[in-house]
């Protein structure tokens, strides 16, 4: 696997070298399931954990690898799975509110040059939805492009063109069909070599679809899980991250219920109900006396690996609270960083195009 093929470039070899010399290797993050990831590398395709570093550092879940993301890694030989020791800083990063759990935003891509937002002409395309997903891929740092998807269904495919300009402020608009491949081709200057491009949009508009069709054959789809990788024991991580033949990768960002893993939703009352029992209400299970977790672990009736499992959320969750408001702010700061150096570029061109 050619790691150019995937976006790697001459800077960021350069700036790997500090890795490099402590014998880590670069990869790219595929796709992710309970905290398992799943990698493309010069070695090939690999499954990795973060290190302990990581999982102890972490403020919050941006600190953890999301799909697109560049990591160092390190691979011992004769280990089946690789530890993740650093992600690479993010160039941009698509986030996406998630309106229950703990977990009130997660990063949906990382390192994206463009975002296809995809919608339906099947059905009337919703106008706010429209502009939401622009609201979402301007803050991210990648480039915006509208995808109208099923081209085929649709009998005035114009008039919904001129809608959509009413709120797409001048951004490329392309009605497609995956059926009659009706406007395939004006996507593929968004794709060459080197190019990350994520696909973006409500449920059932025919994401997977697309990418399958750009990808070509043998065809994969996000929603089925990969095979078992690394032969028996490891587990099915979904691929997101579909590296194109001709270079530059496809994500397909899947849809929210994808986004809540099955272990983010995940209850602790067990655990819970026992932390209840211990002396201190501030108890860690760690060292205190009068511990009945610690009790718990020791008599059997509650599972070490568990427990861990419970301390990696309770933390994430604590940290989480502290963090939020301060991370809330700083995406708005970039956020109207990013609104103004648009606002400044585009007058700029304005200006040239009235000197012209
Ligand atoms: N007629 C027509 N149907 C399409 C086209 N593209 C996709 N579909 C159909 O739309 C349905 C949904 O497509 P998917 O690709 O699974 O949609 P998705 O956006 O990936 O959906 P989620 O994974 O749930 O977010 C499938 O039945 C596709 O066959 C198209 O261009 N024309
Ligand atoms: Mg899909
Ligand atoms: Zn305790």
């Amino acid at each position: 696997m050619l790691l150019s093929t995937l976006g790697w470039n001459p800077n960021s070899a350069r700036y790997f070298q500090q890795y490099r010399k402590q014998g880590l290797i670069p990869a790219r993050v595929a796709g992710e399931h309970k905290h398992v990831y799943l990698l493309y590398s010069e070695r090939g395709e690999l499954c990795g954990q973060v290190s302990g570093r990581i999982r102890h550092n972490a403020r919050s879940p941006h600190d953890f690898p999301a799909v697109g993301d560049w990591v160092a890694l390190q691979l011992q030989p004769g280990q089946t799975q690789a530890t993740i020791q650093t992600i690479l800083p993010r160039a941009s990063r698509l986030v996406r509110q998630v309106s229950s759990g703990r977990f009130p935003e997660r990063i949906v891509a990382a390192n994206v040059d463009t975002v296809f937002l995809v919608h339906s002409l099947d059905q009337n395309v919703n106008l706010r939805r429209v502009e939401q997903c622009l609201t979402l891929a301007w803050e991210s740092g990648a480039n915006p492009v509208i995808v109208l998807s099923k081209a085929d269904l649709c009998p005035n495919v114009q008039a919904r063109v001129a809608d959509i300009e009413t709120v797409a402020f001048g951004l490329p608009i392309h009605p497609i069909s995956t059926l009659t491949n009706q406007g395939m081709d004006q996507l593929r200057p968004y794709l060459g070599s080197g190019q990350t491009v994520a696909c973006l949009g409500p449920t059932g508009v025919g994401k997977s679809t697309l990418i399958q069709k750009l990808v070509g054959n043998p065809a994969p789809t996000g929603e089925t899980p990969g095979e078992n990788r690394n032969g028996g024991d490891q587990p099915i991580i979904p691929c997101q991250l579909f590296p194109l033949p001709d270079g530059g990768v496809l994500i397909d960002s899947s849809d929210l219920r994808a986004l809540l893993s099955a272990d983010q939703e995940e209850t602790f009352e067990d655990v819970e109900a026992l932390a209840a029992m211990c002396r201190f209400r501030d108890c860690t299970h760690q060292r205190e006396p009068g511990c009945a977790v610690r009790r718990a672990l020791e008599d059997g009736q509650l599972n070490y690996a568990r427990f861990k499992s419970y301390l990696r959320h309770h933390r994430e969750a604590q940290t989480l609270g502290v963090e939020q408001d301060d991370r809330r702010n700083e995406r708005r700061r970039e956020a109207e960083k990013l609104k103004q150096e648009r606002l400044i570029r585009t007058s700029r061109r304005m200006k040239e195009q009235d000197a012209e």
